[in-house]
């Protein structure tokens, strides 16, 4: 009796330490939980300053094959903790409302492998967010109301303002707008506010921030375009105690292609780990221009691995696992 006892008690304890060997890991947003921001950072559900590192999806009206749990999977394997969805809201570049599911979709996929999600209204080439604002209002009236109890849900509200545009004329009043019926729904979520000149314009926006709770402003950068300049800009922001998220860049040109530029990107990543702000590359494709992220030849759309990364994408993974 005594023997069995004794082998009994050795198999519970092999079977409670097989369990937490084999338990998966917390997920991203398990980890952090709800996000909000405090001084110039982003920080989890315990006031710990955290990073976003995240892709973006190309315009899904280009790229809806992307948008699948498998593709979001492989990145997070990659490290990566956010999915950008970026939704065009010029009609020229795929804008339409049936797209809607389509992103019902990207946020049910993150919801499932306990990732951020951001919901990007992408103004472009309708340069003055002003320009759809009824349809803005429609849209973020539509998944505020849907995603209010998510606390994985970021909202991009104009994406990069642009040509003749200014900060307090044109965005501060938009953002005003758009902030007021976020927060008629969704009282915490994050809501990130593009800044003049492509999102570029971060000490302008310092220089009269908007006075709601849990707000963080773009910059977006491309690092062989933008070097020391732009660097300046966001380092005097920050010193302003503006809160900064990177919601695209890439490592190549402003025109999303050329040449990769290395030693630029290198200083924009250090800068970024030193101020611990997030940063979201530009895009999941594999169109044949450098800042896609997947190789041009590859026809994958999902089970993706480093390998089938392009070099700008290999590049900027090295940064996930950092
Ligand atoms: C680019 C895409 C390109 C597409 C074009 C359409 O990479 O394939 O044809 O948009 O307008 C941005 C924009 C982003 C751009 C990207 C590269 O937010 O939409 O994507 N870029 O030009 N700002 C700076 C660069």
């Amino acid at each position: 009796m005594n023997k069995f006892r004794i082998i009994l008690f050795f198999l519970v304890v092999m079977g409670m330490a097989f369990c937490t060997n084999t338990a998966r890991a917390a997920t991203p947003v398990e980890k952090w939980g709800q996000l909000s921001v405090k001084g110039t950072n982003i920080v989890n559900k315990n006031g710990k300053k955290v990073q976003l590192k995240g892709v973006s999806t190309h315009g899904i009206a280009w790229f809806p094959q992307y948008v699948n749990k498998s593709c979001f999977k492989s990145f997070k394997k990659m490290g990566v903790n956010t999915i950008r969805i970026a939704f065009y809201s010029d009609p020229g570049s795929g804008y339409t409302t049936d797209l809607y599911g389509k992103i019902d979709e990207g946020v049910k996929y993150a919801d499932e492998l306990g990732m951020y999600v951001i919901l990007d209204w992408h103004i472009l080439n309708d340069g003055n967010p002003k320009t759809h604002q009824t349809e803005a209002l429609k849209f973020f009236t539509r998944f505020a109301k849907k995603y209010k109890n998510r606390k994985n849900i970021l909202y991009e509200i104009c994406n990069e303002p642009n040509g003749d545009v200014t900060w307090e004329r044109d965005i501060r009043p938009y953002a005003n707008k758009v902030i007021k019926r976020i927060r008629k729904y969704d009282k915490k979520n994050i809501i990130i506010v593009g800044t003049p000149t492509w999102s570029q314009d971060v000490d302008v926006a310092a220089q009269k921030p908007l006075t709601q709770k849990n707000i963080a402003y773009s910059l977006h950068f491309y690092a062989a375009t933008h070097t020391d300049w732009i660097r300046d800009k966001l380092k005097k922001a920050y010193k302003m105690g503006l809160p900064v998220l990177v919601t695209e860049f890439s490592i190549c040109d402003a025109s999303g292609n050329g040449g990769i530029d290395k030693n630029s990107a290198k200083k924009w990543m250090k800068l970024l780990n030193q101020y611990k702000i997030g940063y979201v590359a530009w895009n999941i494709s594999n169109k044949n221009e450098t800042s896609a992220l997947i190789k041009s030849n590859c026809q994958k759309t999902g089970d993706l691995t480093k390998g089938n990364l392009s070099a700008s994408g290999k590049w900027i993974a090295a940064w996930w696992k950092k």
